[in-house]
C-alpha cells in the first residue's frame, strides 16, 4: 500500500512516510472548487493536443502538454500549494538554498491506453548518490484516480535500489488510488508510471516536479513561462520557476543583471543559505581576507 494521509495529518508524518516508502498520498488536499476550475481550464489544452505527442514512452492514447500555466491560472495554486511547499522544503532544502519547478505536465490517459513503462524520474541527471534526492514528483488527481482508469503505478520502497546495483521487483507496483483533489508525492528515485486505462472515461492528472535549485530544470521554464507570462505570477511562483538566483553574494547561480519583467534579485523567502554556512556576502569576504 502507498501510505495515505488525510489533509489534516502532520507534515512530519507524510514526510517520514515519503522517505521510508518513496511515495505518500494526501487525500483531498485541494478544494473541489479549485479542481473544477483547473479541470475546465486544462480541457482546452488537451483538446488542442489531440494525441499529437505520441511515443512509446508517452503512450498512444495519452494527451500531454507542458505549458500548463498558460492554459490554467488555477494550476498556479497547485504548483505552490501549501502541502507541496511543506513537503518539498523538507526533502530538498537540506541540499540547496532554494528549489525550482523542473517540469509541469498535464496528462490525460484515455480509455484503452496501456500501462506506461515504469521508470525513475531522476535518471535525467547522470548521478546517483544514496540519500541525496535530486527532485520530487507531485501528481495532482484532477479527477478520481483508481486502478481501472489508470491511477499512477508506484513501486513502494523502490527508491532504495541504486541503479548500479539491481532492479527492484517492478511487479510489486501499487495503484495510487485517490479522489480528485488529492496529491501523490514521490521521490525522484522512486519507480512509477502511468497505469493502463480499462475504464470508459479518461484519467486526468497534473504532474509537477521540483528539483534542487543548482540543477538544470528538466523543461525550460523560461520558454514555457516567458517574462510576459511570468510578470503576472506571484513573486513566490516566479522564484519557483527560476526567476531568481540560487545562492547569495558571490556564490550565485543563474543570476542576471539588467531589466526583465518578472525577475527577482533575491528570493522572496528566506533561504537556508546562512544555516548552511554559504559564504558570499561582503562581510564573509572580509573574514576570508583575514580582516
Ligand atoms: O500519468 C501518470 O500517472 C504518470 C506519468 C509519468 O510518470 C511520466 O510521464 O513520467
Amino acid at each position: 500500500m502507498i501510505p495515505t494521509f488525510v489533509n489534516t495529518a502532520p507534515v512530519s508524518e507524510v514526510v517520514a512516510a515519503l522517505r521510508s516508502s518513496g511515495a505518500a498520498i494526501v487525500t483531498s488536499a485541494a478544494s473541489p472548487n479549485l479542481m473544477q476550475v483547473v479541470a475546465a481550464e486544462l480541457r482546452s489544452g488537451f483538446d488542442e493536443c489531440a494525441l499529437t505527442e505520441q511515443s512509446a514512452f508517452d503512450g498512444g492514447k495519452t494527451n500531454r502538454f507542458n505549458q500548463v500555466l498558460r492554459a490554467s491560472r488555477g494550476a498556479a495554486d497547485l504548483v505552490e500549494h501549501e502541502w507541496v511547499i511543506s513537503v518539498a522544503d523538507e526533502i530538498l532544502l537540506p541540499h540547496c538554498a532554494n528549489y525550482t519547478v523542473g517540469s509541469m505536465t498535464a496528462i490525460e490517459i484515455l480509455p484503452g491506453e496501456d500501462g506506461q513503462a515504469l521508470h525513475r524520474d531522476d535518471t535525467i541527471y547522470p548521478i546517483d548518490l544514496a540519500g541525496l534526492e535530486l527532485q520530487i514528483g507531485v501528481m495532482w488527481a484532477i479527477n478520481d484516480f483508481n486502478e481501472e482508469n489508470g491511477a499512477t503505478r508506484v513501486v513502494p520502497g523502490s527508491h532504495r535500489y541504486l541503479r548500479s546495483w539491481h532492479l527492484p521487483n517492478l511487479g510489486e507496483w501499487q495503484p495510487a488510488e485517490m479522489p480528485s483533489g488529492s496529491v501523490l508525492f514521490y521521490l525522484g528515485s522512486t519507480w512509477h508510471g502511468g497505469g493502463a486505462n480499462r475504464s470508459q472515461s479518461s484519467r486526468i492528472g497534473l504532474i509537477n516536479t521540483y528539483c534542487l535549485g543548482w540543477l538544470r530544470q528538466e523543461s525550460n521554464q523560461y520558454f514555457e513561462n516567458p517574462p510576459h507570462v511570468a510578470r503576472h505570477l506571484s513573486p513566490s511562483l516566479r522564484a519557483l520557476l527560476g526567476y531568481t538566483p540560487h545562492g547569495s553574494g558571490d556564490d550565485e547561480i543563474g543570476t542576471f543583471v539588467g531589466e526583465c519583467d518578472g525577475w527577482l534579485d533575491s528570493p522572496p523567502r528566506d533561504a537556508w543559505r546562512d544555516d548552511r554556512g554559504q559564504l558570499g556576502e561582503d562581510s564573509h569576504v572580509s573574514e576570508q581576507m583575514g580582516s
